[in-house]
């Protein structure tokens, strides 16, 4: 739809606030001035929801009937931020809400705070396909997200006394949680376990063992003034043997409830780990649970009412996505279900089960690509087991038809015999893969999927990641969208990012420049309060805000950061720079650590206790301040990023895969010091070299070293500063003189450093001089920031959203 059939905002702040009274009155009971704010927030959600209502059950019939194939999303996360601002811009109802709830005599931020963000999600992965389902709806592609609604998401991050962090539960549908609507008439039946056996006709039977009810709870997507709402369809398992009467006639109480516990585990809790993939059966029961569930919500949808569907027109209807190789076990199960349920031959069942699947790889650290133990698929799926080797067999076949030679057959193997590469069957069974950022795509090809980019050259692709300009520009920054409105004219940019590049002249501009430097430093006292209020944190907003906030990996080398403030410190507390010549920088860093990732937990320990030293230490003060506010999160980003002056993404070269951090700073008006991996790559290249701070070594100059040999102990004995640095947290400076407590980390620097942060450690302190030059200088430093703004409009991921509807799904808008 185009922008003039999008809703009109049809209520005045006066009916909203109506609408709100009648929520509380009819769904939760309650009087005005009993309500609390998060009654305020439920009610508020709820009366959105009915305004976007029409439009959702529009666009679903328009889906099922219309010419336009959908896109389903399968992803293991979708980490979504919170629902009700985001719901209120785009049903273009924020103001009458603002009002509204004025109206009836609440805070406004009370309201907003009582929402309680969903954590489905890990990182990186699970925020691109929440900002993916975003782009869809708003360019009007008739899309579904699937998932998983897991009772716990990523948990909630806290640090104990010696900084250490602490894991606690994320209970966050134990409040009212007004977005996801339960449609338990939709339910599908996922089973598991069993064995297969062969009907006389030769065809084949899976009996399995036992099975679930995945319970499909769906949430509005709506578009950002498309009038299009999709669907998120996440599944809740349950049981089908509630309560097993028998048993519990016996009075074996416990035993009665087994069943419905061992269902209802299979969507109870997000893993947290985030690259190494640890073959856990309830993993891959999670991964199958979601992904059967939705083939079969697809055929539903799309087939209504009909018990012998056509389909081998399934592809014209959907094309599925698979966000990394999570939903991977959809290929043998698309297969199962042609063959088994429906009665097709193989061939029929191949050909439009390639036609149908698409892979994209979010990683490029070998050990985070998935390989399940074929015991274990053999366990619980024993039909998909026999599929896979079947799929192994013709593979080889061909493989040998095109004349590949032996050892490359025996590398390419999807099933060992022992294992099954979840990566290689996505690529072998789909029509298209791709990397996230191009130097990821190019480094997939040549080197993680290499035999089979050699083989099927035309089945590879790149798309560069993107963001939503409506939740990290418009909602996260208010004052800097008014000011490019205000700039440019006009607010189409939202849905147009490339026309922030009106913003370039801007940038030559004093006023402009000037008025741009008062947004960020409003950003920054904002900042300051919310970080007093949620932490009690004292910053200074007229310091330099250096952000670093990502998942804590070794390649993304918060080491770096962490050993450079060191030295900086070492350097003002000897006075060997005088405290008159250093720029005062507060350093900011956000990070969960997987709960069983040792070393990444240490690191959260050291950053916590460099805080500690250097806040507290006179010598510094005013010049040097660290803070680690804990639990980082969608909500923190949101308040964060704006704020940002400068922005780390340090990773060693060819490890990030894109990085989608980046791309928010960028848009927000950070510079960014950085190396050239992932997606810096092509920003740096949009926003000009000299508006972006280099530093450190190449891919190919990474490998060399690797290939010679790497030595980290060579760089601590040349680099005086360094050495000094790692000295002190060997000497016991940041763990009340023990120095046991980093020997781990210590010894993995001075021995292994496998993602030489020490060999980057002396190109990363000397850019620091540079960076300091260029912030001593206010206009100039905006204006590079403008000019960072104005040119990453490429960062949308509507544009992402485009790219793969041209490459990869063939399909397009409705009409
Ligand atoms: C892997 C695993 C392994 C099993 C346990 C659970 C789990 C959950 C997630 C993952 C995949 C992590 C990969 C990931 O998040 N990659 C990030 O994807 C971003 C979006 O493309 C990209 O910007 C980041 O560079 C990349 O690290």
């Amino acid at each position: 739809m185009s922008e003039t059939t999008a809703p009109k905002s049809p209520v005045t702040a006066a009916q909203f606030a109506d609408e709100i009274r009648e929520q509380l009155t009819y769904h939760q009971g309650v009087t005005v001035a009993q309500a609390t704010p998060a009654d305020v927030y439920v009610a508020a959600s709820l009366a959105v929801r009915r305004h976007l209502m029409d439009a959702w059950m529009t666009t679903q019939a328009e889906m099922v009937n219309g010419h336009t194939k959908a896109v389903g999303y399968l992803s293991a996360e979708f980490l979504m931020g919170k629902q009700l601002r985001n719901a209120l811009l785009n049903a273009g109802l924020t103001e009458q809400f603002d009002e509204a709830v004025k109206e009836l005599g609440f805070d406004y931020q009370d309201v907003i705070d009582a929402e309680h963000e969903p954590g489905l999600g890990n990182g990186g992965l699970g925020r691109l396909a929440a900002c993916f389902i975003d782009s869809l709806a708003s360019i009007g592609v008739p899309a579904f997200g699937y998932g998983i609604q897991y009772q716990y998401g990523i948990f909630e991050q806290e640090f104990d006394e010696q900084g250490r962090q602490i894991e606690r539960p994320d209970y966050w549908l134990t409040n009212d949680e007004p977005w996801g609507h339960v449609d338990y008439n939709r339910s599908q039946k996922v089973s598991f376990g069993g064995t297969v056996v062969e009907n006389a006709d030769g065809t084949k039977a899976w009996k399995p063992a036992w099975s679930v009810r995945a319970v499909p709870v769906d949430y509005m997507v709506p578009g950002y003034k498309s009038g299009r709402v999709n669907t998120l369809r996440l599944w809740r398992a349950k049981s089908y043997d509630e309560f097993d009467l028998l048993t519990f006639n016996k009075s074996e109480y416990l035993d009665a409830v087994k069943p419905q516990v061992k269902a209802e585990n299979i969507s109870k809790i997000l893993y947290p780990e985030d690259s190494t993939p640890e073959g856990k059966a309830l993993r891959l029961e999670q991964q199958y649970f979601f992904v059967s569930a939705s083939i079969h919500d697809a055929i539903r949808v799309f087939y209504p009412g009909q018990d012998k569907p056509d389909l081998t027109t399934f592809p014209d209807k959907i094309t599925f996505q698979l966000n990394d190789t999570h939903p991977v076990i959809g290929i043998p199960e698309l297969m199962r279900v042609m063959i088994d349920e429906y009665g097709y031959d193989w061939d029929t069942a191949w050909s439009v089960t390639t036609k149908t699947f698409n892979y994209t790889c979010h990683t490029l650290l070998p050990e985070a690509l998935e390989v399940w133990p074929a015991s274990l698929i053999g366990e619980l799926l024993p039909r998909h087991l026999e599929i896979i080797e079947r799929i192994e067999r013709q593979f080889e076949a061909e493989l040998v038809a095109k004349g590949v030679d032996a050892a490359q057959i025996e590398r390419m193997k999807i099933y060992t015999g022992d294992a099954v590469r979840m990566a290689y069957l996505a690529t072998y069974g789909g029509s298209h893969v791709n990397g996230v950022a191009e130097l990821h795509s190019e480094l997939l090809k040549d080197v993680t999927l290499k035999d089979f980019s050699d083989t099927y050259p035309d089945k590879f692709a790149n798309v560069t990641n993107g963001v939503t300009p409506r939740r990290f520009v418009k909602l996260a920054n208010p004052r800097l969208s008014d000011l490019i409105t205000e700039g440019l004219g006009t607010d189409k940019w939202l849905t147009d990012l490339e026309m922030l590049k009106g913003l370039a002249p801007l940038a030559n501009d004093d006023e402009f420049v000037k008025k741009f430097a008062a947004v960020k430093q409003a950003n920054k006292v904002d900042f300051a309060n919310y970080a007093k209020r949620e932490y009690g944190f004292d910053l200074d907003p007229n310091t330099m805000f250096n952000t670093m906030v990502k998942r804590l990996h070794e390649y993304k080398r918060q080491s770096l950061k962490i050993l450079a403030l060191i030295a900086r410190y070492a350097d003002i507390k000897s006075g060997k720079v005088s405290a008159d010549d250093v720029m005062p920088r507060t350093v900011i860093f956000g990070a969960k650590a997987a709960p069983g990732y040792y070393l990444a937990k240490m690191t959260i320990q050291l950053i916590n206790n460099v805080a500690r030293v250097v806040n507290n230490d006179p010598d510094v003060k005013g010049k040097l301040n660290v803070y680690f506010p804990w639990n980082y999160n969608v909500r923190l980003a949101q308040h964060l990023i704006p704020a940002t002056d400068l922005d780390e993404q340090i990773s060693q070269a060819g490890k990030e895969a894109s990085g989608t951090g980046n791309m928010k700073f960028a848009l927000n008006g950070a510079l960014t010091v950085g190396t050239l991996d992932g997606a810096n790559v092509e920003i740096r290249e949009r926003v000009g070299a000299e508006n972006f701070f280099l530093f450190g070594m190449t891919v190919d100059e990474v490998e060399a070293q690797y290939a010679n040999g790497y030595n980290p102990a060579r760089y601590y004995e040349s680099d005086p500063r360094l050495k000094a640095a790692i000295d002190m947290v060997s000497d016991g400076t940041f763990s009340d003189g023990d120095r046991n407590t980093y020997a781990p980390l210590v010894a993995d620097w001075l021995t292994k450093d496998w993602f030489m942060t020490l060999a980057d450690f002396t190109a990363y302190a000397a850019i620091q001089g540079e960076i300091e030059a260029l912030y001593a200088q206010p206009l100039e430093w905006h204006r590079k920031a403008i000019l960072n703004v104005a040119n990453s409009g490429y960062f949308s991921s509507d544009r992402s959203i485009e790219d793969y509807l041209e490459r990869i799904w063939h399909t397009g808008s409705m009409a």
